[in-house]
């Protein structure tokens, strides 16, 4: 698992973003996945209204796109996925489980794409080949042993389009359990917690139409120029029209610096770039929350002044009297709140504050988009709702140019969550489904990820289900999480290539290959498309292109439907019916939620439609049918504080982010360009005060230990030190070499997501 490698080198990135060096990344993947010649000609179909969803992010695209919309990071999703190499049964009895746990996470993913269903033999420790029917029946065997199906979860990771993911849910609850696991529960989980209490809808309020019309951008705890790179074309676009946009992040990230745009040949041709952002604010890891606060509260500040001055006010008091409620219980606690706790806790000094709240208050349309540096911490949810907050006092939702723009990570992640991927169902929603599948759905409430681990190691989930993902690497907590998946009866993965958690299984064990949603999907001799849902809340349909991996693979919707015919047997739900035409699925879909009417027909049409957000246009789904104003306080007892109480200066808070050649636990290739780091991985950001005061150097080699409150001793070793322009007291490393640092109890209030951007740690200089 030690993905460093000898040569690595550290050198400063000077060039904009994209560019150039773009394009020759793209060409070394393509080289390097031995993407076959009939293959290219998808890259060129990605995102365009008759191609295929790119599976790399779910930032949206242009409607009717006539260009070929570049992205490196898009290209080296679907290369991953085209690639000509395969993983053959003679694979696997050449490699036992315990020679391929040996490989780093980098060599598994190289090995291609997954082709025929195995399953585990203990006597040999290898994965052998077994028939689909076979498979699904062990699958039924196991669930229907169970004494309760409470002792399933079925976890899902966010590549799944609607139709399958609707069936897979569908398929739960029918067998009887609410327990589903969601790659969002690490991801934008305080996000759909945190909106529905301010705004009523956990779901960003704007769309590319906002992007054109917004004249000032917030852009907080995101690098797009890595993880959205089609972002940037639209903050290129937002730089050239004058609009102001502030970096919010401790790091200043070089995409959100300078672009040079590769779909625009004069840039290309001329070495030009655009200036990004104006105003860069470094807050401290974490201090998000004090930092919006404080923005708030300098925004009744100027307020007041200027009501006392008799000019315009600041606030938009007729937003405020017509849709709102709580504003003046909320003003009363800002004008209580003391400057000294915001300054302290957010790590930003007064005069940058009140800087920013300028152009906060100048901005007539302002649009606040928001990341991982966001949600990934113990205060994420009170941090979003004060961001609402902020919003609401100029009216910024719900009107052109203006609104809140979660930024979400995996393509169909929201589309999965629309769909009933949820732990938490309404019951509503569980009443229509009632109502048109005629079977009683569980009401109890399920399993979110961290939940499923903690249930795993108690013995109360036996069978694990994941639907695509790398549960055993995304999650925190490596070494107890991996004990936790051993503990199971049975674990089975449906992927696309291979990876870890294929390599820590339960007692028994399926690995199932699937169709990526790149390739033709045909049903009986039909090509299906898939439908999904992007970041901004647009549907559309999505059909693949490439010849399948494989002729034995299945889609994901076929396996969730023989799945269930096998371990439900015949029921009033006819799931290879279902399966068998995908269109079925969607008229099921409109019948069980409204926003859906006409959904085939809606769907057809090229870029496909708006689904409804109903904050965007100001119908406020609370309780009190208007947007909240909520007062939350500053939180001055986290693991970090009282970490540092005990420890002081020593005591560092660590964030694990994403570098630029990897997706998620996918690691495509060791460098991270922009942040100027090459073929290594097993590195740290640390400020140069910092260095000093610990007395270490950088380039020098430390082990990392994290520090909380049980017995378990969590580390991760050898890591080299990286001078870099980061505040003081945080470090920045990359994940998932630095998961088992992450403590399973260490998660967001009210959300539950794993703390990947606060971890309590301490340095010592590597043993080695
Ligand atoms: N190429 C590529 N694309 C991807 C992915 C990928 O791995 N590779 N992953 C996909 C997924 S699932 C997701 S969720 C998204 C993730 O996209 P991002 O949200 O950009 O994710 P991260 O890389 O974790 O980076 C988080 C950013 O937040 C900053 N940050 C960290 N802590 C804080 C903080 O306390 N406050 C503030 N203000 N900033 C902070 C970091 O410096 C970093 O710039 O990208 C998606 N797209
Ligand atoms: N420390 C730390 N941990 C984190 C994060 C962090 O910032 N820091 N980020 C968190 C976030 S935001 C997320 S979203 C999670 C991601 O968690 P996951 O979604 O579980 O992880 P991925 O790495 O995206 O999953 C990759 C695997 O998915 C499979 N796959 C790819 N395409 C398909 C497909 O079309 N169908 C199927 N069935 N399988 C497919 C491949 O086998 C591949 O190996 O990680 C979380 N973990
Ligand atoms: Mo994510």
């Amino acid at each position: 698992m030690n993905d460093s490698k000898p040569e690595g080198r550290i050198e400063p990135y000077t060039h904009a973003a994209a560019g150039w060096g773009a394009l020759k990344q793209v060409a070394i993947n393509l080289v390097r996945e031995k993407v076959s010649g009939g293959n290219y000609k998808t890259l060129l179909a990605q995102n365009q209204p008759d191609g295929f969803d790119c599976p790399g992010c779910a930032w949206p695209d242009r409607e009717h796109a006539s260009t070929f919309e570049f992205c490196e990071n898009g290209v080296k999703a679907v290369a991953a996925e085209a690639t000509s190499k395969r993983v053959p049964p003679a694979f696997f009895a050449r490699h036992t489980v315990a020679a391929l746990l040996q490989q780093s996470d980098y060599e598994l993913e190289q090995h291609g794409r997954l082709i025929d269903p195995m399953v585990y033999h203990h006597a040999t420790d290898t994965y052998q080949p077994i028939e689909w029917d076979a498979a699904f029946a062990l699958i039924a065997r196991h669930l229907n042993a169970l004494p309760d199906p409470n002792q399933a979860a079925f976890y899902t990771s966010g590549r799944t389009g609607n139709e399958a993911a609707f069936l897979f849910q569908l398929f739960v609850r029918a067998y009887g359990t609410n327990n589903f696991p969601d790659c969002s529960n690490m991801c934008h989980e305080p996000t759909s917690r945190g909106l529905p209490g301010t705004v009523g809808t956990g779901k960003g309020t704007v769309t590319l139409e906002d992007f054109e019309h917004a004249d000032t951008l917030l852009i907080f705890g995101q690098n797009p120029a890595t993880n959205h790179p089609r972002m940037l074309g639209e903050l290129r676009d937002c730089a050239k029209r004058g609009a102001t946009i502030v970096s919010i992040n401790p790091l200043r990230e070089r995409g959100l610096e300078r672009f040079t745009s590769p779909s625009h040949p004069l840039e290309m041709l001329t070495n030009s770039s655009t200036a990004i952002s104006s105003l860069f604010i470094q807050p401290t890891l974490g201090g998000d929350f004090a930092l919006i606060k404080a923005l708030a509260k300098r925004t009744v500040e100027l307020n007041d002044l200027a009501q006392q001055m008799g000019s315009e006010r600041v606030l938009d008091l007729d937003f405020i009297d017509t849709h709102t409620s709580g504003f003046d219980a909320f003003a009363a606690d800002l004008r209580a709140q003391d400057w000294g706790q915001l300054v302290a806790e957010s790590g930003v000094p007064r005069e940058r504050i009140e800087e920013l709240a300028q152009v906060y208050v100048k901005g007539k349309k302002v649009i606040a988009t928001w990341g991982m540096g966001l949600t990934q911490h113990k205060g994420a949810v009170a941090t979003i709702q004060m961001l609402s907050n902020l919003m609401m006092m100029r009216g910024n939702i719900g009107r052109i140019g203006a609104g809140l723009c979660p930024v979400r990570g995996h393509s169909n992640v929201q589309g999965d969550r629309t769909m009933g991927i949820e732990e938490k169902p309404t019951p509503a929603f569980l009443d229509r489904l009632q109502k048109v599948f005629g079977f009683e759905p569980p009401r109890e409430h399920g399993y979110d990820v961290v939940d499923t681990i903690a249930a795993m190691l108690r013995g109360d989930v036996k069978v694990f289900f994941g639907m695509g993902g790398n549960f055993a690497m995304a999650t925190p907590d490596t070494p107890i999480t991996f004990d936790a998946l051993r503990a199971c009866e049975l674990t089975v993965h449906v992927a696309t290539k291979l990876n870890r958690s294929h390599l820590i299984h339960g007692r028994d064990a399926l690995l199932l290959p699937t169709l990526g949603r790149t390739e033709i999907d045909l049903q009986q001799g039909v090509a299906q498309g898939v439908t999904v849902e992007d970041s901004m809340s647009m549907v559309h349909l999505s059909y693949g292109m490439n010849t399948p991996a494989s002729p034995g693979l299945l889609s994901e919707t076929a396996i969730v439907a023989r799945m269930a015919a096998a371990t439900l047997g015949s029921t009033a739900i006819d799931w290879n019916w279902y399966a068998a035409d995908y269109a079925r699925i969607r008229d099921a879909i409109e019948r069980v939620f409204d926003d859906f009417y006409d959904f085939n027909k809606r769907v057809a049409k090229p870029g496909g439609f708006h689904l409804k957000v109903a904050s965007r246009g100001r119908e406020w789904r609370t309780a009190s049918g208007r947007a909240q104003f909520l007062v939350r306080a500053v939180d001055t007892d986290t693991p970090i504080h009282r970490a540092r109480a005990k420890y002081g200066q020593r005591l560092m808070t660590m964030m694990t982010a994403r570098s630029h050649d990897q997706y998620n636990t996918t690691i495509y290739g060791m460098d991270d360009r922009y942040r100027g780091v090459f073929g290594m991985r097993r590195v740290i950001f640390i400020n140069q005060a910092d260095l000093a005061m610990l007395k270490l150097q950088a380039g020098q080699w430390v082990d990392v230990l994290s520090v909380w409150d049980d017995d378990v001793e969590r580390r991760a070793d050898k890591f080299m030190l990286v001078e870099y322009d980061i505040p003081r007291g945080c470090l920045g490393a990359y994940f998932p070499e630095t998961n088992a640092l992450i403590p399973l109890a260490s998660t967001a209030d009210g959300a539950g997501t794993p703390t990947s951007k606060s971890i309590p740690v301490l340095l010592y200089p590597s043993a080695a």
